[in-house]
């Protein structure tokens, strides 16, 4: 195999942006801890395996080279799956939005774990209410509202081209549709260039082989998208 990805088995999480490039592209690929089980990424947390060791995963193996961080995988896979145009700029213009797009991720777990991630969501929800309250009302308007800005001017893609920005936003899309259904629903009318991006990602081939198959796990409340009623709701500021 070209590329052995490392993710936690059960859930999408992070990985999932990895995963759909790997997919969208028909690499030749292995998703080991699914096979060998989460211990196979321990040597590799440990610093026991050469290479540059990850804090965490997702990491992705490709012949020596160790690399983790969701955009620093996508940034090195871009060129070799002709998942990114051509060129400095574009290549920079596309590990920048995908560093937001990890700022979002990040803001979406706190969510639902905003006092620590290693403590039950049940010991702070209330925190939790709070602070889902101002991801739906500031946070996702801002970060989406840019997004949506952003395809505009590509003319329906984050980079006037087919690139792993698209596969990423649509997840974003997908996930938050299974967290947030309400506010996604409120929200929605103001992003007409995300929505048709979303449904054009789903229809490509490989993409929708893949959604179809048991690869793609569903939604849950392990992951990084978890629907808890109690936290979804309007968007205030455009009621
Ligand atoms: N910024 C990193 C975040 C990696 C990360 O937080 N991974 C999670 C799983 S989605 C994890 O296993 N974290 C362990 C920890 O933070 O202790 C990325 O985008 O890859």
């Amino acid at each position: 195999m070209a590329y052995q990805l490392y993710y936690w088995t059960g859930i999408q999480g992070r990985g999932e942006f990895v995963r759909l490039a790997l997919e969208d592209a028909g690499a030749d690929y292995v998703d080991v801890a699914r096979v060998d089980g989460d211990d196979a990424m321990q040597p590799f947390l440990d610093g026991a395996r050469g290479g540059a060791r990850p804090f965490a995963p997702p990491f992705l193996v490709s012949g020596a080279l160790v690399i983790a961080q969701v955009a620093a995988i996508l940034h090195v896979l871009g060129p070799k799956l002709d998942l990114v145009p051509e060129g400095e700029a574009a290549r920079l213009q596309a590990l920048q939005l995908q560093l937001t797009i990890a700022d979002l991720v990040t803001e979406i777990h706190d969510s639902h774990h905003p006092i620590a991630s290693a403590e039950y969501y049940a010991d702070q929800k209330d925190a939790a209410k709070r602070r889902a309250a101002d991801l739906r009302t500031h946070r996702l308007p801002k970060f989406l509202g840019y997004f949506e800005q952003v395809v505009a001017q590509g003319d329906g893609r984050a980079l006037g081209a087919h690139s792993y920005v698209d596969l990423s936003l649509f997840q974003i899309v997908r996930g938050l549709d299974y967290a947030y259904p309400e506010a996604m629903a409120a929200l929605s009318p103001k992003l007409p260039q995300l929505r048709e991006l979303e449904a054009r990602v789903a229809e490509r081939p490989n993409i929708a082989a893949y959604l179809a198959s048991e690869r793609r796990l569903a939604f849950n409340t392990n992951g990084i998208f978890r629907h808890y009623p109690e936290l979804d709701g309007g968007i205030a500021a455009y009621d």
